[in-house]
C-alpha cells in the first residue's frame, strides 16, 4: 500500500476509510527506537527523516535516515520535547506523518494535536484517547463501567482531608498513586494509617514535579503481584485485536531489565480473558494504533486493570517474535487508514521470546549512568537473535538521555530454549569503554529461580548480592555466560586460548585504567 498508488486511489474513491498515503515520515525520537522505526519505514518504501540535538549529530539514528534536521541543544526540553520545533521541521521536510517512538512526546496529547493541526498524521492514538488514558482516574472509571476487574480503591482523586476515611474503607496496606502518573512515578506503599500523611505528601510532590499535577488516588495493595500487560492493535475502523501478554520478569525501581512473551504464569484461558478485557477497554476509549493494557495479577491468578500505555513500548519486540507481527509496520498501516489485515482468530503464538535491556549503567556502582565513548563493540547475532541497537563502535554515549544502548531479543521453541539462547547471546556481547548491565543480565538468566519462572521482586536483590544458584541446576551455557561476565567485571582477561598473532585482541580485555577513560 505504501509507495504505490493504492492509498491515493482509495482516497479519491471516497470510501469510508480516511486512507492517506504515507510516503515520508519524521521520526521524532532518538536511539534504538528511532532506528527501529526507520527500519520499518525502509521495508515499507517510506522515506525516513531523523531529528537530532546538538550532542546527537553523529548518532546512529541520524546515520540511518535519508535526511536529518537539527532541533536544538542537548537538554530534551529544548530539543526532543520541543513541540513547535518538531512540527516546524516536519513541515519543512515535507513529511506526511510523525512517529513519536516511546518516551519524550509519545504520550503527549498536545503534540498529537499539534501534528494534526499542521496536517500531519500522528502515528499513534487520537489525542482524546491519550488524554483519557493519561488520567488514571478516568481510565479506572471506564474499566469499572465495563466490568473489568480492578483493585479496590478510589475512583476520583482524593483530597487530603478525605484521605484517611477513604483509606480506612479501602483497608491497609494500600498504595497512593499519581492520577496523571504511570510506570511507578508518584507511587507510595502505605502499610498502616500512621504512614498515610507522609506518603500523600511525598506522592503529591513527586507527581507535581514530574507531571505538573499533584492529584493522587488510593488503591488496595496487592501482595506478591505480577505485572502482566496485553498488547492490542486497533484500526481506525473499529477493529481491535490483542496479541497476548508480556511479563516484565525482572525490574529495579520500575526500570525493567528483562521482559518476556508469553508469561510463564499465563495459560490460554487466562490470556483469552485478559485479552478480551484489554480489547474492550481500547474500543471504549476510541483507541487506534498499538497500545498496551497493564494488569496486576495476584498469586491466585486474579487479574486487575492498572492502566493503559498509549504508545509503542520498549519491550514490543518479544511480542513481535512470538506472533510474527511487525508492530511498527502495523502502526504505519493503521495511521494510513488501512484496516487490520487479520482477525483475532488469525493471531497465533509460537515459542517464547526474551528481551534484555543493555543500559550504559554500572550495576555494581549504584547503577549510576556510565556515559562515554564505546571503544570496542561486538554485538550478538546468529540463529533467532535480534539486536535493536542505537549505538556503534566509536560512538560517544551522551550523558543527557536515557541510558538504554541496545536491546537483545531472542526467540526459542520454548522458554527454556530462549533462556539458553539469551545466555549465549549475552556471552557474545562485548562493550568496552562504558559500563553496562550485561553482567547482571548474565547472572539473571543463569539463576535457577529465573529459569523456573519464579520471578519474585526480591530475585534481583539476591542476584546482586551474589547468591550462587544451586549446584548442578545451572545449564552449562548459562554458566559460561555468567562466568565470562564475572571475569570481565573483575577486569580479568578472557578465558581464551592465545589469539592469532595478527589480530589485536588487547582491546577486549579491560586494562587497568579503563575505568578512568
Ligand atoms: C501496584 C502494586 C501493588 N498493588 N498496585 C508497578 C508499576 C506500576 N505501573 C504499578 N506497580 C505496582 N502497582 C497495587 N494496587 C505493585 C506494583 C509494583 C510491582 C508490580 C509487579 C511487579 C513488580 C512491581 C514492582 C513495584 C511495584
Amino acid at each position: 500500500m505504501f509507495g504505490t498508488r493504492a492509498g491515493a486511489d482509495r482516497m479519491k474513491s471516497g470510501g469510508r476509510t480516511t486512507a492517506r498515503r504515507i510516503a515520508k515520515v519524521l521520526v521524532a525520537n532518538r536511539g534504538e527506537i528511532a532506528v527501529r522505526v526507520i527500519r520499518a519505514c525502509r521495508e515499507l518504501g517510506i522515506v525516513p527523516v531523523a531529528v537530532f540535538s546538538e550532542v546527537d549529530r553523529a548518532a546512529l539514528h541520524v546515520l540511518s535516515a535519508d535526511e536529518a534536521y537539527p532541533i536544538g541543544p542537548a537538554p530534551a526540553a529544548e530539543s526532543y520535547l520541543n513541540v513547535d520545533r518538531l512540527v516546524g521541521v516536519a513541515k519543512a521536510a515535507g513529511v506526511d506523518a510523525v512517529h513519536p517512538g516511546y518516551g519524550f512526546l509519545a504520550e503527549n496529547a498536545a503534540f498529537a494535536e499539534a501534528c494534526e493541526a499542521a496536517g500531519l498524521v500522528f502515528v499513534g492514538p487520537p489525542p482524546s484517547a491519550i488524554r483519557t488514558m493519561g488520567d488514571k482516574s478516568a481510565a479506572r472509571r471506564m474499566a469499572r463501567e465495563l466490568g473489568v476487574p480492578m483493585v479496590p480503591g478510589s475512583l476520583a482523586p482524593v483530597a487530603d482531608d478525605a484521605a484517611a476515611r477513604a483509606a480506612d474503607e479501602i483497608g491497609y496496606p494500600l498504595m497512593v498513586k499519581a492520577t496523571m502518573g504511570g510506570g511507578g512515578k508518584g507511587m507510595r506503599l502505605v502499610r498502616q494509617a500512621t504512614e498515610l500523611d507522609g506518603a500523600l505528601r511525598a506522592a503529591r510532590s513527586e507527581a507535581a514535579g514530574a507531571f505538573g499535577d499533584g492529584a493522587v488516588y488510593l488503591e488496595r495493595y496487592v501482595e506478591e503481584a505480577r505485572h502482566i500487560e496485553i498488547q492490542v492493535l486497533a484500526d481506525a475502523h473499529g477493529q481491535v485485536i490483542h496479541l497476548g501478554e508480556r511479563e516484565c520478569s525482572i525490574q529495579r525501581r520500575h526500570q525493567k531489565l528483562v521482559e518476556e512473551c508469553p508469561s510463564p504464569f499465563v495459560d490460554a484461558a487466562m490470556r483469552e480473558r485478559m485479552g478480551q478485557a484489554a480489547c474492550r477497554i481500547a474500543k471504549t476509549a476510541g483507541y487506534v494504533s498499538a497500545g498496551t493494557v497493564e494488569f496486576l495479577v495476584d498469586a491466585t491468578r486474579n487479574f486487575y486493570f492498572l492502566e493503559m500505555n498509549t504508545r509503542l513500548q520498549v519491550e514490543h519486540p518479544v511480542t513481535e517474535l512470538v506472533t510474527s507481527i511487525d508492530l511498527v509496520r502495523e502502526q504505519l498501516r493503521i495511521a494510513a487508514g488501512e484496516p487490520l489485515d487479520r482477525t483475532q482468530d488469525d493471531v497465533e503464538w509460537r515459542g517464547a521470546a526474551l528481551e534484555c535491556r543493555i543500559n550504559a549503567e554500572d550495576p555494581f556502582g549504584g547503577w549510576l549512568p556510565s556515559p562515554g565513548t564505546i571503544t570496542a563493540l561486538r554485538g550478538a547475532s546468529g540463529p533467532w537473535v535480534r539486536e535493536d541497537s542505537g549505538v556503534y563502535e566509536g560512538y560517544t554515549v551522551p550523558g543527557s538521555y536515557d541510558t538504554l544502548l541496545a536491546k537483545l531479543i531472542v526467540w526459542g521453541a520454548d522458554r527454556s530454549a530462549a533462556i539458553d539462547r539469551m545466555a549465549r547471546a549475552l556471552a557474545e556481547y562485548k562493550v568496552v569503554g562504558v559500563r553496562t548491565t550485561i553482567p547482571v543480565l548474565a547472572r539473571i538468566v543463569a539463576h535457577a529461580d529465573f529459569r523456573a519462572g519464579r520471578l519474585s521482586t526480591r530475585l534481583l536483590e539476591r542476584i546482586m548480592a551474589g547468591e550462587v544458584p544451586a549446584r548442578g541446576r545451572l545449564r552449562p551455557v548459562a554458566l559460561v555466560a555468567a562466568v565470562l561476565a564475572e571475569y570481565e567485571r573483575l577486569g580479568r582477561r578472557p578465558l581464551t586460548a592465545s589469539a592469532p598473532a595478527t589480530a589485536d585482541m588487547s582491546r577486549w580485555s579491560r586494562r587497568p585504567g579503563w575505568r578512568s577513560r
